[in-house]
């Protein structure tokens, strides 16, 4: 077996940067990625022969752990029956069905493969919808990289400081309004300035492109009454936190109901997928029934759906929030208890199975406030953690996960070696 040494000199010949994603070349924390060959439960092995606690759980998909055993049964019978059609099949009636049972704002949904997709059609939906151009985001919020939302936007962009990317044109970024996140009343300046030119308002209800920042209380309710107020659609980015945070998502925790909400990660059960729904009016505008066009050769693809099926039912069975919930306080305990002890300034933001650590003594509500952490002292807390076998995301940047596999000693051992790495610091 070739190391993560050699695999990567060659990764750097034939792929750019290495790398098929790119906070995945660890630029901003330094060294050069490790290559993985398998993973169960907790988890990761690497090339190298070493064994490392995940706290990324492939971004957010594998709340289960790696390679659970009843999503793994059921990819292997779908296997058996063939690996894609394109025709429908009965496995994607199932996925809406479930899908609009946990999410009942969904009525109705459309699959496809990646939270990409899934928020650049909601996007081209909202504006069919609305027959309107502008849309609003908030900096910091990443919604994948399709060209209307590469604005001020999070998690790779920002990690490697292309907020903005090249090659949107300029007339595409003028139609994307950007607005602090936990600022309500820039988003009434924007409405007042743009007055019936707003499609839909975009968000992250949870912002972890970006560490994690948690809105403000009634930051999301005025969201929803502005856009009503306006006429403009409300877009949910659920990718990261749908199904893992409670199984409706945000919008079942803070009880607001968007009109269209974007799905990924969990509901592929680690293939790709991505999905996206909301109200039956507004989705009934897809081609064929309407005049917005999204199409995929892959959507719905069987292998996908019996996976994602296999990962939804299992948390309708085990209902695991409370637990979840239960590991992150104690890595927040953790972090913030050797934080004190250290003297050193750090906020923890946490939220059931994510969290995340700014080096800064200022709560951070914002991406103002998030870029005031101190990302080269995350950048030496993260490999003092890999050294010591626990892997956290690779950018300050990022939101690291926790999955039902971390319970018992992967969760004593990650504390103890937090603990040990920001008291080293
Ligand atoms: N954009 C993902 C995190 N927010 C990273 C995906 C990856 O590198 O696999």
């Amino acid at each position: 077996m070739d190391t993560s040494g050699n695999l990567f000199a060659r990764a750097l010949k034939r792929i750019p940067g290495g790398v098929n994603s790119p906070v995945r070349a660890f630029r901003s924390v330094g060294g050069s990625p490790f290559f993985v060959t398998s993973a169960k439960g907790a988890t990761l092995t690497t090339a190298d022969g070493r064994e490392l606690i995940d706290f990324v759980c492939t971004w957010g998909p594998a709340i289960h752990g790696h390679n659970h055993p009843r999503i793994r049964a059921a990819i292997a019978t779908a296997l058996e029956a063939g690996t894609s059609f394109g025709t429908p099949n009965p496995y994607e009636v199932t996925m809406a069905e479930l899908i609009h049972r946990l999410v009942p704002s969904i009525g109705k949904v459309r699959m496809c493969n990646s939270g990409t997709e899934a928020t650049m059609s909601a996007v081209r939906l909202a504006r069919g919808f609305t027959g309107r151009d502008k849309i609003v985001k908030f900096a910091g919020c990443y919604h994948g990289h399709s060209d209307s939302l590469l604005v001020k936007a999070g998690s790779g962009a920002l990690t490697h400081g292309n907020p903005d990317s090249a090659g949107v044109p300029a007339a595409f970024a003028r139609e994307t309004i950007v607005v602090p996140f936990n600022d309500p009343a820039a988003l009434d300046r924007a409405f007042a300035a743009n007055p019936g030119a707003i499609a839909a308002v975009i968000v992250e209800p949870y912002p972890a492109n970006v560490g994690l920042i948690l809105p403000a209380p009634g930051f999301l309710r005025h969201l929803r009454s502005s856009c009503t107020a306006n006429g403009a659609l409300l877009i949910f980015d659920e990718v990261m936190t749908g199904f893992r945070l409670a199984r409706g998502g945000v919008q079942e925790i803070e009880k607001v109901v968007p009109d269209l909400t974007a799905l990924g990660k969990i509901i592929g059960g680690g293939l790709p997928v991505g999905a996206f729904g909301g109200r039956a009016e507004v989705m009934d505008l897809i081609a064929p029934l309407g005049p917005v066009y999204q199409a995929g050769t892959l959507s719905g693809n069987p292998l996908a759906m019996a996976a994602g099926i296999a990962a939804l039912e299992l948390l309708e069975e085990t209902l695991p929030y409370p637990g979840l919930d239960a590991l992150g306080l104690r890595v927040k305990g953790a972090l913030e208890g050797a934080c004190k002890a250290k003297g050193l300034a750090a906020q923890v933001p946490q939220t059931g199975s994510m969290f995340s650590i700014f080096f800064t003594g200022e709560p951070v509500r914002d991406l103002e406030g998030a870029l005031r952490g101190d990302a080269k002292l995350f950048a030496r807390f993260f490999q003092r953690c890999l050294d010591q076998g626990v892997y956290l995301p690779p950018s300050a940047y990022e939101t690291a996960f926790i999955s039902t596999a971390h319970g018992g000693a992967a969760i004593d051992r990650a504390c103890e070696v937090m603990d040990s790495a920001i008291r080293g610091l």
